[in-house]
């Protein structure tokens, strides 16, 4: 029968039921070395959280205790009171245990009033006793106000179901017929009552498979299911699992609720669900511990536990496993954050120590065989061993010292001694032997090829490596470094069989000579071809058919138009050698006169120093008609009238010049510092001198703007000429010198010269203009007139070079 209980404030009345929990009791010869867990059942359900369960509860007692208000001489306790939640509507359970409490010094159940086997007391449907506390845990015993304190309500208690234990698990001195017998007895008891009844199999955690056959056989005793079969309950306490189910169970009996609505899972299904949510709980607060941490080892989980006390997550976890449980996780975690830390450290170290050892020990040689031990001997003599090592006092290990923490790179000695840096050192050694033996190996595999007399050049690694297989140095290096070695050797071999074979057109003059002017045709060529194939030089050509082909044409052009670029010879060529040596003199005749090059002559009374770079007479020539142009060297732009005074340097570097508004009067030039020109006309008139400048300009530029500002050496003195100017001598002058380079034309050449070099100043105009190098270019070409220019060309070139200095 349902009790109703009305709550002041809200005035909604909730069920109470009151249960009763049973099973085998007694001394340790009735139940064995263990309980059957009526309590640690009772506790998880009405106090579930973790901090709130306990596994240890009393039932030996002092005299004083079962004395106290707790037990208050009783073999009963009144667990108190606990309200749940199932399918949306509210219930209110009063629990009490009937156990058999045993006196300490005895070890005999205490004796009260009529003196009943517990079987049949357990079936007790109204309990009474006056001032009765709820019992909380046992060390609340004679401790009572320090903890929270209920009271059996009225001093009564009218039961309204059982809840009967059966442990299902093993247990020394308790035989399961012992269980079954007393089983049986309190069943009998119970079903007297007419009260309903649930069956909790217990410590199914540890479950023993056929003792809960037992259990489910006895039911079907016939005289235990006469009023219908008793449910049976697989729970846990320990592990939470179906523990509010057979409270739940037994509530739907006491309500008759259809069996539909009141079914309960296996313990199997049960635990798996409870599982599945520890796990989700267990991992949400590992995250929060981890992010909380991150890599300090030294967290402190006072402040970490305060910041996490309202954090979801966290308070889950504490419901399902604890503060202590918390706790623990968190100084474990700790530990492997440590551990991850030295390792980390460790690996840092070693790493150190391999540099170290590639620094003291470069080489194979060095360390000969070495063992490790005399190996440390020998680095602590080192003169850099302080510097790459650090002694700790007293056999001290790096870290359990302030050396964990310090950020010094270098390495710890007791580090050393550990079989990690041994092995370091051995795979390093080990490395250098190889790294050895590669290199032999190498050599080697050169020197047979070398040796090799059937290998031709062009031929591939693949066609001839039947000549290497079998042989140590070729098996044991990679493809990478034999075709390394194999192309590099190729390369030298094409190189002297192109050279030996380009001798050989040489020497065969006779045959090439006829061809010296007249147009040469595919048959030509297979002549040529078929005259030179007995040749072994010829042959050795026979993988490189392409060169050897385009070898004979370039020898036919040779021959018919010799030049540098055409010359087998390449660099060595005398006409390529004699013409870099006058481009270095250049460079250097050119560099004097932009950085500091003058004369004593160099006249104060002039505004602009000009340089007619060239050949002399063609220089001399193009003076002569700028000289014819100016009235005394002067040149009047606006109101200015500008002294000009030309310089010729000769192409031939035997000397510099300067002309002293007249041509008779040349004088040579010294070098004096502090001089610089402010143009310079390049004068060319032949495909060689333009080649000269082609090869000298770029870097007589770059040479020009690098130059510092120029003050002229004698320009200390007041302006230079007598007209108004606003240009002196001692202003400095651009340091973009402005360069004018001037093709003129020379009547002895042909038409088709005379264009090739029109093409050949336009190239090189437009090259130096893209690089962003030149100042000005101008091109000006002049056929079969007398004089080198015409005037009024020469005229514009000077205008517009002096108007922009
Ligand atoms: N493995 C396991 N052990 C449990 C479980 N429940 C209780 N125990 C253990 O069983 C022993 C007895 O538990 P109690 O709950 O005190 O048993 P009891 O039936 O109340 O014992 P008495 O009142 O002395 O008759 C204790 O050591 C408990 O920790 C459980 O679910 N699993
Ligand atoms: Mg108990």
């Amino acid at each position: 029968m349902s009790h109703t209980i009305t709550k002041s404030m809200s005035k909604k009345v909730d069920k109470i039921y009151n249960i009763s929990v049973v099973g085998l009791s007694g001394t340790e010869k009735e139940k064995g070395s263990l309980g059957v867990g009526k309590s640690c059942l009772i506790n998880r359900f009405v106090r579930p959280l973790a901090d709130d369960y306990y596994t240890d509860h009393i039932s030996v007692l002092s005299e004083s205790d079962f004395a106290g208000r707790v037990v208050n001489n009783d073999h009963f306790l009144y667990w108190g009171s606990t309200r749940k939640v199932d399918d949306g509507a509210e219930y209110v359970f009063r629990i009490v245990e009937q156990t058999e409490f045993v006196d300490d010094s005895s070890f005999q159940p205490f004796k009260i009033g009529k003196t009943d086997p517990y079987y049949k007391r357990c079936a007790a449907c109204k309990l009474q006793s006056a001032e009765k506390l709820a019992y909380i845990c046992k060390n609340q015993l004679g401790l009572e106000h320090e903890f929270d304190e209920h009271l059996m309500p009225d001093g009564r208690f009218n039961v309204d179901g059982f809840i009967c234990v059966f442990d299902v698990s093993t247990t020394s001195n308790r035989p399961i017929e012992v269980q079954l017998d007393h089983m049986h007895c309190i069943l009998t008891q119970l079903i007297r009552t007419k009260k309903p009844i649930t069956i909790a199999t217990t410590k199914n955690d540890q479950a023993y498979k056929p003792f809960a056959a037992e259990v489910e056989k006895l039911v079907l005793k016939k005289d235990l299911k006469e009023r219908g079969i008793i449910p049976i309950v697989e729970t846990s306490a320990h592990e939470n699992v179906n523990v509010e189910a057979a409270f739940m169970s037994l509530v739907h009996l006491i309500e008759k609720t259809p069996k539909n609505r009141s079914k309960v899972p296996s313990y199997a299904d049960a635990h798996r669900v409870v599982m599945e949510t520890k796990e989700i709980t267990e991992n949400a607060f590992m995250s929060l511990i981890k992010s909380h941490v991150g890599t300090d080892y030294k967290a402190l989980w006072i402040p970490i536990h305060q910041q996490l006390q309202s954090n979801a997550d966290f308070l889950s976890y504490i419901q399902l496993f604890g503060t202590d449980q918390a706790g623990r996780v968190f100084r474990k975690y700790l530990i492997t954050v440590k551990e991850e830390y030295i390792k980390m450290k460790q690996k840092k170290y070693l790493e150190r120590l391999e540099c170290v050892l590639k620094e003291v020990l470069p080489n194979f040689d060095a360390v000969a065989d070495k063992s490790w031990y005399s190996m440390l001997l020998w680095l602590k003599k080192h003169d850099k061993f302080m510097s790459h090592f650090v002694v700790l006092p007293d056999n001290m290990q790096w870290m359990d010292s302030a050396l964990l923490d310090r950020n010094d790179g270098r390495i710890p000695l007791d580090l050393l001694e550990t079989h990690q840096a041994e092995l370091v050192y051995r795979n390093y050694v080990n490395h250098l032997r190889v790294e050895k033996r590669k290199i032999e190996y190498k050599r080697e595999f050169r020197q047979m090829l070398e040796e090799n007399k059937h290998m031709r050049p062009g031929q591939s690694l693949q066609e001839v490596s039947i000549y290497f297989v079998g042989r140590e140095c070729f098996s044991s290096l990679s493809d990478k470094d034999k075709l390394d070695i194999f192309d590099d050797y190729q390369k030298v071999l094409k190189d002297r069989a192109k050279l030996d074979f380009q001798e050989l057109l040489h020497e065969n003059a006779e045959l090439f000579t006829r061809y010296e002017n007249c147009q040469i045709s595919n048959d030509d060529v297979k002549d040529i071809n078929n005259k030179l194939q007995q040749e072994y030089r010829y042959k050795h050509l026979s993988y490189l058919e392409e060169d050897r082909r385009s070898l004979i044409l370039n020898h036919l052009g040779f021959i018919q138009r010799a030049s540098k670029e055409r010359c087998m010879f390449r660099e060595s060529c005398s006409d390529h050698q004699i013409e870099t040596i006058l481009n270095d003199k250049l460079y250097d005749c050119i560099e004097v006169m932009m950085n500091g090059g003058g004369a004593d002559h160099l006249s104060n009374n002039c505004n602009l120093h000009f340089a007619i770079v060239g050949q002399y007479e063609l220089a001399l020539e193009f003076y002569q008609d700028i000289h014819a142009l100016l009235e005394n060297d002067q040149l009047r732009i606006d109101d200015d009238l500008l002294t000009i005074e030309f310089h010729i340097i000769n192409q031939n570097f035997n000397f510099c010049c300067n002309i002293k508004n007249n041509v008779d009067q040349l004088v040579q030039l010294d070098v004096q510092p502090n001089f610089k020109f402010h143009g310079f006309f390049l004068v060319c008139s032949s495909p060689s001198s333009l080649d000269s400048f082609r090869i000298s300009l770029p870097h007589f530029i770059k040479r020009t703007n690098a130059a510092t500002l120029p003050v002229p050496a004698s320009s200390t003195a007041t302006p230079l000429t007598t007209t108004t100017t606003h240009i002196n001598c001692a202003e400095p002058a651009d340091t973009d010198t402005p360069i004018v380079l001037v093709l003129g034309h020379d009547p002895l050449i042909t038409e088709q010269e005379l264009n090739h070099l029109r093409d050949g100043g336009v190239t090189l105009s437009k090259r130096i203009e893209t690089n962003g190098e030149i100042v000005l270019v101008c091109v000006i070409v002049r056929k079969g007139q007398p004089g080198i220019l015409p005037r009024n060309e020469h005229w514009a070139l000077l205008q517009i070079r002096v108007e922009r200095l």
